[in-house]
């Protein structure tokens, strides 16, 4: 375990190295000193909406921790206040334990959320804890039934599937949410982690 440690230090000291980023759905905007801001990282304004399909969407991030716990929320409305973030975390998403750095693709479905139809428009918060502190990511999106503009080639998980790719599993919340945990093993992630600091 002490290659993990070592490299959550070596990825993190510097703060021009980002602790994750959110890639897909596009980010409100990205600046590493300012990510502990909640809900969004330090960006307060809506920016333009990715289209994000009602069923089998997802998230893409790149962690940058040996490993993470993240929580999705998403907030309903055109222009959501710090407030209602802070109401869409009672009820989360979907929660995901993360056992390995780089590209993840985080399955959100949100089909069977209430308030989740065609052409709503909501923001998506992503909350990553990589154990130093709670990290602010958020995502403009208008929920569509038929996502031509969702880029379904943005999911990209840097282990083969099958090795630990993030897979959701329904939870039996009164809010229809999904939550999904990470399979990895370790090995298979300290294998990765010492490529990843040789490199
Ligand atoms: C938003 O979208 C419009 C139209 O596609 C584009 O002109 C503009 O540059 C975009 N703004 C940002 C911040 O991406
Ligand atoms: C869903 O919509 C109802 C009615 O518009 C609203 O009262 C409720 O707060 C919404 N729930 C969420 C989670 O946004
Ligand atoms: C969704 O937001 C866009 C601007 O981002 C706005 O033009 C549109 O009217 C909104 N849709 C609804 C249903 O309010
Ligand atoms: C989805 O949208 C595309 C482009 O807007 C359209 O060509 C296609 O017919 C739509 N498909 C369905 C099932 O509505
Ligand atoms: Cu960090």
């Amino acid at each position: 375990m002490k290659v993990f440690s070592l490299a959550t230090i070596l990825l993190c000291s510097s703060t021009a190295m980002a602790h994750f980023s959110l890639d897909y759905p596009s980010s409100r905007g990205f600046i590493g000193a300012n990510e502990p801001l909640a809900p969004c990282g330090g960006f307060i304004a809506v920016t333009n909406r990715t289209q994000f399909p009602l069923s089998k969407g997802f998230l893409e991030i790149n962690s940058h921790h040996a490993a993470a716990d993240l929580t999705i929320n998403i907030v309903f409305g055109n222009d959501p206040a710090a407030m209602d973030f802070t109401t869409a975390a009672t009820t989360p998403a979907s929660s995901i334990s993360l056992k390995h750095p780089g590209n993840a693709c985080l399955p959100l479905d949100l089909s069977t959320f209430k308030n989740a139809t065609n052409n709503v428009n909501a923001t998506i918060q992503v909350v990553y804890n990589g154990g130093d502190s709670p990290l602010y990511q958020c995502a403009d999106v208008v929920i569509v039934s038929n996502a031509t503009g969702f880029d379904q080639s943005k999911c990209i998980n840097d282990l083969p599937t099958g090795t630990g790719a993030p897979t959701p599993t329904k939870s039996s919340s009164a809010a229809g949410a999904l939550s999904a945990t990470g399979t990895l093993s370790t090995v298979v992630a300290a294998i990765f982690m010492a490529a990843v600091m040789t490199f």
